[in-house]
């Protein structure tokens, strides 16, 4: 296939700038020349991990190894043991890049370790990879269980990219801003890859901040990508904050994605700013699926029409297609597509159940279509699916690391309504000793140790047993009850 990034093989676009973490910063000429060089060193290999610190390092990394044809792993930094060793012994990567000096704990430090020298200079000559190669596999949670690799091919960034290009007119001229981390699709594939393929470049605030957003939006920014809390955050900042609201409403596009933005945050950013944030809506499975465009009504509590290539359609319970556009008729949404992944790592089972017989991919989400084709998102299919942060957490996998906790005899897990958050993980215990149970930041310090901090518990409730129905199975319906 051709080159995932065009422009760095075009020596006119040597000078422009193309990445900035902080004081930090590449051109397009240093970018290549850095990668080059990487992915010379690195060029045998198949699968590789990146530590992926919001860094340059993890930048240059994730091309260099993009344009040697080989498959990338990002590592959360944050992941606790037993996530690292989960993705690790899966995964399999045959190295792991990081920036010099980044301690790599445990199963990471035992990898065979290439640093990442952003300064340093080769040709920059990508390989011959086919549509269908792997780019990535992002670990992302299920229900159950822990995270499954999603295998991203190098068609599907290609053409996610390229159809938001389309939606959003998104071209080498834009500069975006944001804060998102760089082991996810949202951080990754478009915040980093998509200004990359357009030409366009990216300044990374390293981590999010209202502060930051009003410096480079005051400044040459000209797009803001952030998940709803960062959205939120900014409209709880806006009233006090006159250089963040003229800011966003010299912006050319603000995007919100990753979960729904409430309503009450799109009304107070577009009072305060006269600006509408469009909403996006995909998976790490699936890439990008819908957008608002940029030339279109940002209708709030939607996320537009499907991008161009995506095939949508709303399915009942039974599977049959859904013919209304009514706004009110909900079915399950799936797809069909270049953007979709091809599978699970190592997971036929779960590869399957994943996709109808004839090619639909089950997204799990529940939604309607409006008259015009606008699709709005009223729920999950799964209530054992959190999305904390703009992350999406498995009930699962957190009490399977509660009961590890030789205090705790049962437990289950269950998302609240946050405002900041959007959900909130609550964690519901019955403790080994009632007299003595374990503390709520203990148990949040367990599960931040042994998963990652974001999939910590917010609220621990103790309870004497969990209600069960006949059957033994937990009600978790009524646990707000109990
Ligand atoms: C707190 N911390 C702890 C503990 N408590 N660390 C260890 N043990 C503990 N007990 C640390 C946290 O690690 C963090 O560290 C800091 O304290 C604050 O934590 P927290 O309150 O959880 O986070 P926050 O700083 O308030 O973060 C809010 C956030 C974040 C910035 C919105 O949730 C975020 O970055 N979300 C983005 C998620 C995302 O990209 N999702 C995309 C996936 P420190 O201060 O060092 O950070 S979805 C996707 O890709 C699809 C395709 C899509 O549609 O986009
Ligand atoms: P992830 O598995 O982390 O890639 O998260 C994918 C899920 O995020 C989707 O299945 C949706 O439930 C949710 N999501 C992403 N974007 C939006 C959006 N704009 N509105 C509502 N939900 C969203």
């Amino acid at each position: 296939m051709s080159s995932l990034f065009p422009v760095l093989t075009e020596s006119s676009a040597g000078r422009r700038p193309a990445l900035r973490f902080g004081e930090r910063a590449l051109t397009y000429a240093e970018l290549a020349a850095a990668a080059g060089a990487l992915a010379g060193r690195i060029g045998g290999e198949a699968r590789v991990a990146v530590w992926a610190t919001p860094s340059l390092e993890t930048a240059v990394g994730v091309v260099a190894a993009l344009s040697a044809g080989l498959t990338v792993v990002p590592l959360n930094p944050k992941s606790g043991e037993s996530e690292l060793l989960h993705i690790l012994s899966d995964s399999a990567p045959s190295l792991v890049l990081a920036a010099p000096g980044d301690e790599l704990p445990g199963p990471v430090g035992e990898l065979e370790r290439v640093d990442v020298d952003v300064r340093d200079a080769g040709a920059y000559a990508p390989a011959d990879a086919a549509d269908e190669d792997p780019a990535l596999v992002v670990y992302t949670s299920g229900t159950t269980g822990p995270p499954k690799g999603a295998v991203i091919p190098r068609r599907a960034v290609a053409s996610t990219l390229d159809a938001l290009a389309d939606a959003w007119r998104w071209t080498g001229d834009d500069v975006l801003v944001h804060g998102l981390p760089l082991f996810h699709v949202h951080g990754l594939v478009l915040g980093i890859l998509g200004p990359l393929r357009r030409g366009g470049s990216v300044r990374h605030l390293g981590r999010f901040s209202t502060d930051g957003v009003a410096r480079e939006l005051g400044g040459r920014a000209t797009m803001l990508f952030g998940v709803p809390t960062m959205y939120h955050r900014i409209a709880e900042a806006l009233p006090g904050d006159p250089g963040l609201a003229k800011a966003l409403a010299g912006a050319r596009l603000l995007v919100s994605g990753s979960a729904a933005l409430p309503v009450h945050d799109h009304e107070r950013i577009a009072a305060a700013t006269g600006r509408r944030v469009i909403e996006r809506y995909g998976m790490t499975e699936t890439l990008m699926n819908t957008s608002v465009r940029a030339d279109g009504e940002a209708r709030p509590g939607t996320v537009g029409v499907p991008l161009p290539g995506v095939e949508l359609r709303l399915v009942e319970e039974d599977g049959s297609p859904i013919a209304a556009y009514d706004g009110e008729t909900v079915g399950e949404i799936q797809v069909r597509g270049p953007n979709l992944f091809t599978g699970y790592l190592n997971r036929p089972d779960a590869t399957a159940a994943a996709f109808t017989a004839d090619g639909w991919f089950r997204t799990g989400d529940m939604a309607v279509r409006e008259a015009d084709g606008y699709v709005r998102i009223v729920g999950r299919k799964a209530t054992d699916l959190i999305k904390s942060g703009g992350y999406k957490i498995g009930a699962g996998e957190i009490e399977n690391a509660l009961l590890e906790h030789p205090g705790v005899r049962e437990a289950a897990v269950t998302g609240e309504p946050d405002e900041d958050l959007g959900e909130r993980i609550v964690a519901w215990v019955v403790p080994v000793d009632p007299a003595t149970p374990p503390g709520a930041d203990e148990l949040a310090d367990h599960v931040a140790r042994r998963l990652a901090p974001h999939k910590r518990p917010r609220v621990v409730r103790y309870l004497d047993a969990l209600p069960r129905n006949d059957m033994g199975k937990i009600m978790k319906r009524a646990l707000g009850d109990a």
